[in-house]
């Protein structure tokens, strides 16, 4: 039932803050432009923890092993609220597995990075999840209802794995020389490709137009990779750690740090499938998936079984 009327009254509720649910009326754009933005981000959670599950059995004491564990499963259940979140706009799981495996669709370019030590640990934690934080604060007043409340949820859990990342870092920064340089050389590493998460600059950036019509986005790219910048410089300075761009600079005038400029060809050649982890990451989910297979036939032939004993009692 679309007609002009509709599309006033969807633009109106937006307009007025209120938000959108699977049964309300949605223009086909915007309902594609959310199963783009939320199945990607469902995709980034559940990649996001094969970096970190590589240190589960390396971690160094029982309890940085229980906190790394949690953490990883919570990124899990992130993916998997996003995928129900994405399944009510009316693409199934499968539908967005196999865009994931056929390229696609996109996730974060981030988790294409190698965690060569227990420091990358402790910056994933802080930069990687500092920047997610950064985003999702934002998203949690999407105007999405299902994708909204997710990110609710979602934030809290996050600030936990923000800190684990950050204590980690601080206490490598309190130990020996070559633990400190360790730190440092992670902390020169996941910099720049943290930034990259908040995607192109704004003028660069197709997307955000439409986004920010429909209230899907309620800050633009730049003006979240300046915050993540202003609150981290602080951060890295409290505990020691060198910013690895010169031209960090505090600006009088703007009231912001001032940054050097972000190598958009590496960002361009990481999300079209070369950056150094891409395959490796893709190769596992693949493998695990077809490895999982039996597990999801009998989950549904369980749930077939069911319904003919049901429809059997009605009968
Ligand atoms: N990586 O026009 P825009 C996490 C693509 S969660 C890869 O600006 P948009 C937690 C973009 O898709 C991290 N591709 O696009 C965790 C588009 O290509 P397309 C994930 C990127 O959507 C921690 C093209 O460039 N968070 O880390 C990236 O308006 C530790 C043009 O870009 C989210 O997904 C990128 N960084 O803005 C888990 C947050 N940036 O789709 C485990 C939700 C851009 O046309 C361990 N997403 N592209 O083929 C968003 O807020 C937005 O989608 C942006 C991009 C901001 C990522």
């Amino acid at each position: 039932m679309h007609n002009e009327h509709t599309d006033q009254h969807f633009q109106l509720r937006i307009d007025t803050e209120g938000h959108i649910e699977p049964r309300d009326y949605m223009p086909e754009g915007y309902r594609k432009h959310l199963i783009r933005q939320i199945s990607q981000h469902a995709h980034s959670e559940v990649i996001g923890m094969q970096p970190e599950g590589n240190w589960i059995t390396r971690a160094p004491s029982l309890r940085a092993k229980q906190i790394l564990l949690a953490k990883i499963q919570d990124e899990g259940g992130h993916g998997l609220y996003l995928y129900s979140a994405a399944e009510t706009l009316g693409i199934s799981r499968e539908e967005m597995i196999e865009q994931l495996h056929s390229g696609k669709a996109k996730y974060s370019n981030i988790f294409n990075y190698p965690a060569l030590n227990w420091a990358d640990i402790g910056a994933i934690g802080w930069l990687v999840d500092g920047a997610a934080i950064v985003n999702q604060v934002s998203l949690q007043r999407t105007s999405y209802g299902p994708y909204s409340r997710a990110m609710v949820r979602i934030c809290k859990e996050e600030s936990f794995h923000q800190r684990q990342g950050y204590e980690i870092m601080a206490k490598m920064m309190n130990g020996t020389k070559e633990q400190k340089e360790m730190a440092q050389d992670a902390m020169n590493r996941w910099w720049w490709p943290a930034l990259m998460m908040f995607g192109p600059h704004d003028k660069d950036s197709p997307h955000t137009g439409d986004a920010v019509k429909w209230k899907i986005k309620r800050e633009s790219n730049d003006t979240l990779r300046q915050k993540f910048i202003d609150k981290t410089v602080q951060q890295a300075e409290l505990i020691g750690l060198k910013i690895p761009d010169n031209d960090i600079k505090w600006n009088e005038k703007t009231e912001h740090y001032d940054h050097g400029e972000i190598d958009w060809n590496e960002f361009h050649r990481v999300i079209k499938g070369n950056g150094p982890c891409n395959k490796q990451r893709m190769d596992h989910h693949i493998k695990y998936h077809n490895e999982g297979a039996w597990v999801r036939e009998a989950a549904a032939a369980y749930k077939t079984k069911k319904l003919k004993k049901e429809e059997l009692v009605i009968g």
